[in-house]
């Protein structure tokens, strides 16, 4: 059968919208080319035409939509439009499962996936093309045994995210190079004010200052997280299970060989909820360390994974370690359920100054009931330890977790029904923020005070999208 799947989400950046394929939607198309069926991708960030254009140009009789649930009502669009056309919708991802009866009562949605897609969404596909629909409209995914982990296909998504343009606005140009738009007008003889890459590939070095280019994708070794922080969708038992799973070593090292050699990949995101969880997480980094000393890889840890056996293992690999600390104020810690304590928080942070390991702190702002002494303990923290990147958050509750159902039991939520998450600047420009009862003066004061702690700068100036040199 003919399945489109669509992945719906937010730009990552004002002005270039996706720098790393999603894995989630090539995941599920291998999956459901392994079971006889004919996939097409969508990704709602890369559209240039409006999204019926789109969706039009798409050929599957069934289309399965993933999205988050900042991305709901994206994603309701879409459906609405399929189901105009006839099409069979079906929703997945972590919106769906955690409410998926929003999706049944919008009447949008012919099936929901909770949880898992791998095994269920071939399944309910061959059960539509055989005319077995099933009664429920909501079916719990059954979990992947990740040994089944197919091989990724070379999907045109890849191409549209890690293949350049042939050519660029002169002003982006200007932009990335140093030179003029005029200088630039000189080198190409363009008369539509584009600039050919070929050219600005052509030129001296030094015209790409210290810029770095990052050919980016997302890798699982393994899943599972037996953790349940207040506010984090991860704590439900309906999202996947609990128990850590993992993916052979050798199956690993050929994704990453595979999109090292196909398109230069020179930077990896594990997606792993906490890596060194990984049983071979040792060998993934002695892999990386010795086979692709220039390849990044980044990845998500506990301060209490982080083992003295772990930052000896990372010493002198090409890492950046991001740890959910979220505060430094012991009796916070303990109201999020975060595991561990500030104890292990500056034990991890020791752990990274004496190996030498780069890491980054994701900090949590604006909770109820935060004060200006746990706010302090988190500055002194960081003031201490000094991250290469804070990276403070503002609260804004994820339905489905406790964090929403406390906040909502008492009246916090400023409007219920909307997932967005809220930036500082939104709050900035609002003179408020998601919940009734915070002081968002104070959050945006203390969110400032930590972006100035940042390092990254002293490391190597990023510039991320400048997709201006890849793999041709
Ligand atoms: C990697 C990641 C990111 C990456 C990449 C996201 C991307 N565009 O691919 C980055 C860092 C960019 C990111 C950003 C954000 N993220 Co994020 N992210 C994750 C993370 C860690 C892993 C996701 C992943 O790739 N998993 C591997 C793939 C294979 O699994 P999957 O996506 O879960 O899909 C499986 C099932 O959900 C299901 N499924 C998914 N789609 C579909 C569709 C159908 C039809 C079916 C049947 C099944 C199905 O089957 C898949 C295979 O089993 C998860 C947490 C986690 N451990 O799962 C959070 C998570 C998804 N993120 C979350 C959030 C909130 C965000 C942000 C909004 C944070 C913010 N405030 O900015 C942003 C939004 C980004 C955007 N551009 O829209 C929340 C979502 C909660 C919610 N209720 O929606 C999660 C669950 C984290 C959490 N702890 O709560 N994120
Ligand atoms: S440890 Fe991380 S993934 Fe696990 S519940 Fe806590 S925040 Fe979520």
């Amino acid at each position: 059968m003919k399945v489109t799947l669509v992945f719906v989400a937010e730009p990552e950046r004002v002005g270039f919208p996706l720098w790393t394929a999603p894995l989630t939607t090539p995941l599920l198309a291998s999956c459901l080319t392994a079971a006889g069926h004919e996939v097409d991708l969508l990704d709602t960030r890369l559209s240039e035409a409006p999204l019926a254009e789109e969706l039009a140009a798409t050929s599957g009789d069934v289309v399965a939509i993933s999205f988050m649930s900042h991305s709901r009502d994206e994603a309701f669009e879409v459906a609405e439009l399929c189901r105009a056309d006839g099409r069979i919708t079906i929703g997945g991802g972590a919106h769906p499962t955690v409410l998926p009866g929003e999706l049944v009562d919008s009447g949008l949605f012919d099936h929901v996936v909770r949880g898992e897609g791998e095994r269920t969404l071939p399944g309910l596909v061959t059960d539509i093309e055989a005319g077995r629909r099933p009664d429920e409209s909501v079916l719990q995914g059954e979990p992947f045994d990740l040994l089944d982990y197919p091989p990724l296909r070379d999907y045109p998504v890849y191409q549209d995210v890690y293949c350049p343009p042939a050519a660029v606005p002169a002003s982006r140009a200007a932009g990335l190079t140093g030179l003029t738009v005029e200088a630039l007008g000189e080198l190409t003889r363009r008369d539509d004010g584009l600039v050919d890459v070929d050219t600005l590939r052509g030129l001296p070095a030094e015209h790409f200052p210290a810029t770095r280019e990052f050919r980016s994708i997302y890798l699982e070794l393994g899943r599972g997280c037996p953790f349940r922080c207040l506010y984090c969708t991860i704590q439900n038992d309906w999202f996947a299970p609990k128990a850590g799973r993992a993916r052979p070593f050798e199956d690993v090292v050929a994704e990453v060989h595979y999109f090292v050699e196909r398109y230069d990949t020179n930077y990896i995101v594990l997606v792993d909820s906490i890596a060194p969880a990984y049983p071979g997480f040792v060998r993934f980094a002695e892999f990386m360390k010795t086979e692709l000393p220039d390849v990044e890889f980044s990845f998500n840890c506990t301060a209490t994974h982080f083992t003295p056996t772990v930052a000896e293992a990372l010493a002198g690999a090409n890492c950046l370690v991001w740890f959910g600390f979220e505060t430094a104020s012991p009796t916070l810690l303990r109201a999020l359920r975060k595991p561990g304590s500030a104890r292990t928080q500056y034990r991890a942070a020791k752990l990274c100054a004496e190996h030498g390991i780069r890491f980054g702190a994701n900090l949590l702002l604006g909770v109820p009931g935060e004060t200006t002494e746990d706010y302090e303990m988190t500055m002194e923290f960081l003031t201490e330890t000094r991250p290469h990147s804070p990276n403070p958050n503002i609260l804004t509750p994820l339905p489905g977790t406790d964090m929403y159902s406390h906040c909502l039991e008492r009246g916090l939520l400023r409007d219920p029904g909307d997932y967005r998450s809220w930036t500082a600047e939104q709050v900035r420009t609002k003179g408020h923020g998601p919940l009734f009862g915070v002081d968002y003066e104070q959050v945006l004061s203390y969110h400032a005070q930590m972006l100035r702690l940042d390092r990254t700068g002293e490391v190597v100036h990023v510039e991320r999208g400048c997709h201006l040199k890849p793999h041709a």
